[in-house]
Parts: structure tokens; C-alpha cells; sequence
């Protein structure tokens, strides 16, 4: 109601068009209006406000607000829903299909609701940390139960809106309590990362990490630009299945990355959002976060369930701060806390039981490694069954196999966004424009068709 009168008097300051002033605003091009009434009530709102206000009375005040483009990726899953031909796969974003590329709901996941249903659980509000199981669950699975980084507290850690949501709280910290201060992300990433740190108005910049004309790890340019930034810089690494490209650095890779980080006191910032989707293990998947945390290093590491226990729209995940002294992550859980409050107050609890209920149940926690495996093998399988249909197909010699070289969900097809639109436009293979497809939603079944149609926007389409 407040909002509602303040919004109607601040429409309503006479006359509007020598009331405002116009700022060109350099950040994007965005036109501000600040009110330059004196007896204005509220030049702040105006001023924020980037919609003109110089508008007759009958048009939409939303007249200034123009389309947004559709999400790179998820935009790709809207558009699949349009497309009405029989033929048509969805290799866009990242989520498991079964063999018959129909969503899967964990057995696990279902024992835990009928758990939480048996039990009666009530719908109170969290604290704004989040569930205090699913908090030491999570950082158990990541850094082992037994990490002595646990026992001796050093580890804040706080329930997020999923790895989106984790990531986004750790950029509010950077740019509450280091400003300034760049993190560098690889080139190329997850699309959203950019978002998320131009949002929380955190400055990035990229380290070079995929070579084209390998196929490969950048190792020598990722190592350089990792030197040369700024030190104290954030380093973003992906744990594991990198993503995009499905590339990952060898363990002795890891090794010298933490040195060149630990030499420019860097704070790595790891993004875990496929542990035990990689491999199928996690404690293998979590071995880069270990084995920095092992350094005795400070880090940030955000985590997921969206995948691993196939909780996408749960939205459930947490956000870990490794810290030099239980004090020191007092203080900084104290902060996380201090900037969710405001955002929304609370996480949600459904997810965090069944987080909670499956981790700490020794017969679920087996059965869920058990699934994981199969999700994982049935990604393996499609990958060699795609390859075997790629060399087959292709006559003209062209080397498929680093696909079977690549990790996790994605396969970083190598094609571009014409090779990519063909694919669409004319195979109805909805997927990113940066030649990634999710092997998650592809079945043995459809690999020919998918490797024909890899094949002819390949050879045929600049
Ligand atoms: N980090 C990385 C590297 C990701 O790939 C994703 C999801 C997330 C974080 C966030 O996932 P969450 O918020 O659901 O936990 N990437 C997906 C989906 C699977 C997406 O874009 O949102 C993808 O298709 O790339």
C-alpha cells in the first residue's frame, strides 16, 4: 500500500517534462531521469528510475522498457517447446533425460520426500543460513567428512538459491568486502557467470583455457594470465566437468595452477556444480577444491544439487568459505547472512531435506552413489556411441575423438553458430550457439541422427 501511494505522488510532480532532466548514463546506454523539483518528494526513486517520465498520460509507463533477448541457453528450451517436429532433440541446456529423453526423478529422491512425508515435517521458515543439516552435509561432501578443516570450523558455510544463487551471494561478499578487487573466469564459461558478476557489479576479465586448435587445454595461456592479473585477484575454476567446453586440467595441472595462485595470493573461487556427474565418484570430482584446500589456501567454493540429485528446480546448493580460523568464518558467515537477508530472506527447505535425508542416511547415501554412477555411465555410453557414429559417418577423415576426451554432461562440439543455427534450422538439434550439446538429453537412439546432422553443418555450412 505504502509503495502503491509513494508510486502515484511521484507520477504525479507537475510538470513533468521541465520537472526531469534526461542523463545519458554510460553504463550500457541506459537513459536515467533524475526529478529536479525541489519540493519533490522523491528525486531518489526518479533518479534510479530508467524509464522517461517525459510520456503522455495514456501510454504505458513501461513504454522505455525494451524486449530482452531470450536467454542463451535456457531460450533454447523455449524454442524447443515450439518447434512441433517429430524429429526434434533438445540438447540445450544441461539436464538429465532418460533413454527415453523423459526427465528422471532419483529413487533417492523419492525415498527422502517419504521420509519427510512420514515424518511430518512443518513449513517454518529457516534460519537465514539455511537447514543446519543440509550446511554440514554439503560441506562433508565436499571436503570429506573427516577434513580436518571441519573438525577445526574453518569452513562457513551457508544454504544458497543453487549454484546460481551461491554464486550470487559469494559476488555480493567480493564486491561488499573487496572492492575493486577482478575475478577472472575462463574463456570461454558458463554464459550466466558474466551475468552474475555484472549484476553484483563485480569486474571480471577472462583467462585464455580453451585452444580451438587442439581442442584442448590452454594450459601455457591459462597459467600466464593467471600470473599476470592483479594480485589478490578471484580466480573462478569449475571443480569439475568444465562447462562448456568439458575439459578439465589434468591433476598435475592443478597442482601448478594452486601454485601460480598461491604465489599471486590469488583467492580461488570454485564452482562445483556437477560432483559426481563427472566421474560418477565424488569424492573424485571434488579432488581439485581438496587439494587447494589441502594448501591451507582461502577459497570460495559454490555448490549444486540441480544435477547430481537431479533437484534442478529445488533450487537447492550452499555457498562454502574455507577460512585460516573457525573466527575468521564466524565473521564471514555472519556477512553472507547479513547480504541474503535482503534478497530474500531465507532459502527454501524442501531441497535441503532431501539433501540432508539422503547424505545422512548410510543406505540412501549408497543407493544415491549407485544412481549417480548409472547417470554417469549412460552420459558415457552416449559419448562413445556418438563418437563410433561420427567416425563412421564422416568420410573426410576428420579427427571425432576429442569428444571422448571431453568430461561431464556437454560435449563442445567444435561447431560454430552458422554450423549451430544449421543444426537447428534444418536437423531441429535445439542446442547452444556455441557448439555445446548436452549429452544428457541425448539417447543411444537418436546418435545417428544427431551425427548426421553434426556431419552435414560441419562440412556443409561455413
Ligand atoms: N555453474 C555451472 C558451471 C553450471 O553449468 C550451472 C548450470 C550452474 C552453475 C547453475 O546451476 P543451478 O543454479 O541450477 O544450480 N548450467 C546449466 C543450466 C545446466 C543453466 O544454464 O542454468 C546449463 O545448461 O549450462
Amino acid at each position: 500500500m505504502h509503495m502503491m501511494a509513494s508510486t502515484i505522488r511521484s507520477f504525479a510532480c507537475p510538470p513533468l517534462a521541465s520537472a526531469s532532466v534526461s542523463v545519458r548514463d554510460n553504463f550500457k546506454g541506459r537513459t536515467r531521469i533524475g526529478c529536479l523539483q525541489e519540493r519533490c518528494p522523491f528525486p531518489q526513486a526518479m533518479q534510479f528510475g530508467r524509464v522517461s517520465m517525459n510520456v503522455a498520460v495514456n501510454v504505458s509507463r513501461f513504454e522505455g522498457i525494451t524486449m530482452a533477448p531470450p536467454d542463451p541457453i535456457l531460450g533454447v528450451s523455449e524454442a524447443f517447446r515450439a518447434d512441433k517436429d517429430e524429429t526434434k532433440l533438445n540438447l540445450g541446456v544441461g539436464a538429465y533425460r532418460t533413454e527415453e529423453l523423459q526427465p528422471y526423478v532419483l529413487q533417492v529422491v523419492k525415498k527422502a520426500e517419504n521420509l519427510m512425508l512420514e515424518r511430518g515435517e512443518n513449513k517454518e521458515y529457516l534460519p537465514i543460513e539455511g537447514l543446519a543439516a543440509f550446511n554440514k552435509a554439503t560441506a562433508d561432501l565436499l571436503l570429506g567428512a573427516d577434513n580436518p578443516l571441519i573438525k577445526q570450523e574453518k569452513v562457513a558455510t551457508v544454504q544458497g538459491l543453487s549454484g546460481t544463487g551461491s554464486l550470487r551471494l559469494a559476488a555480493a561478499l567480493i564486491e561488499r568486502y573487496f572492492p575493486g578487487a577482478k575475478v577472472l573466469i575462463s574463456a570461454p564459461t558458463w554464459g550466466n557467470h558474466k551475468n552474475i558478476f555484472n549484476d553484483a557489479k563485480v569486474p571480471w576479465s577472462e583467462y585464455r583455457y580453451y585452444d580451438p586448435k587442439t581442442v584442448g587445454l590452454d594450459f601455457d595461456g591459462m597459467i600466464a594470465d593467471v600470473k599476470a592479473a592483479p594480485c589478490g585477484s578471484f580466480i573462478l575454476l569449475h571443480g569439475c566437468a568444465h562447462n562448456p567446453t568439458g575439459i578439465d586440467p589434468t591433476p598435475e595441472q592443478w597442482e601448478k595452477i594452486a601454485d601460480v595462485i598461491q604465489e599471486k595470493n590469488h583467492i580461488p573461487f570454485f564452482d562445483v556444480a556437477y560432483q559426481g556427474f563427472a566421474s560418477g565418484s565424488l569424492d573424485a570430482d571434488a579432488s581439485s577444491v581438496r587439494l587447494f584446500a589441502a594448501r591451507g589456501m582461502e577459497l570460495f567454493v559454490a555448490q549444486s544439487y540441480s544435477k547430481n540429485l537431479g533437484l534442478y528446480a529445488e533450487r537447492i546448493g550452499a555457498i562454502n568459505v574455507v577460512c585460516s580460523s573457525s573466527d575468521t568464518a564466524v565473521r564471514v558467515k555472519s556477512q553472507l547472512k547479513r547480504l541474503a537477508r535482503p534478497m530474500y530472506s531465507n532459502p527454501p527447505v524442501h531441497g535441503a531435506r532431501i539433501v540432508a535425508n539422503v547424505v545422512g542416511d548410510p543406505v540412501l547415501f549408497s543407493e544415491w552413489k549407485s544412481e549417480m554412477e548409472l547417470m554417469a555411465g549412460r552420459i558415457k555410453d552416449v559419448r562413445k556411441r556418438l563418437y563410433d557414429n561420427l567416425s563412421g559417418n564422416d568420410k573426410s577423415g576428420k579427427d571425432w575423438s576429442f569428444i571422448l576426451r571431453q568430461i561431464g554432461m556437454f560435449s563442445f562440439t567444435g561447431l560454430n553458430k552458422a554450423q549451430s543455427e544449421n543444426m537447428t534450422n534444418k536437423w531441429h538439434v535445439y542446442m547452444t550457439k556455441d557448439g555445446r550439446i548436452s549429452l544428457a538429453g541425448l539417447s543411444l537412439a537418436k546418435c545417428e541422427y544427431l551425427a548426421d546432422a553434426i556431419v552435414d553443418s560441419y562440412h556443409n555450412v561455413n
